[in-house]
């Protein structure tokens, strides 16, 4: 093989990984909710094709206040369930719908659209 092949086959190697590690093994870390002087960690979530941020990290114990924004007229995500904490609410267009949770056990805890078809996730540590 000539140098140039080699710099070639190399660099295929390296984006390929890359991909593999983006898309497969990476962790949504997420985003942790910040703890406000009411007492409540808050997050905020867009609802857009999704939830975003879909990964929330929470502190156990102490309760939580997760405010949905929901901008689409889809009725895919008209409503969401925490369905480990037996909580759902619908989300109007254009408006702030908090849902309050007391995380007492650590683990994930999913929450989803009412079909299950987007699917966020609630860390509690
Ligand atoms: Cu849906």
């Amino acid at each position: 093989m000539r140098v140039d092949e080699i710099v070639v086959v190399v660099v295929a190697a390296v984006l390929i990984a890359g991909i593999v590690w983006f898309f497969w093994i990476k962790k949504d870390l997420g985003v942790r909710a910040a703890a406000t002087s009411s007492g409540y960690q808050e997050a905020t979530i867009l609802v857009k094709g999704g939830y975003n941020p879909s990964t929330i990290r929470v502190e156990r114990g102490k309760p939580v206040r997760l405010t949905f924004r929901r901008e689409e007229t889809s009725p895919c995500s008209e409503q969401v369930v925490f369905d480990a904490f037996g909580k759902h609410k619908d989300l109007p267009q254009g408006q702030l719908v908090p849902i309050e949770l007391m995380p007492d056990k650590p683990g994930e805890y999913e929450f989803t659209c009412s079909m299950g078809m987007l699917r966020g996730t609630l860390i509690v540590e």
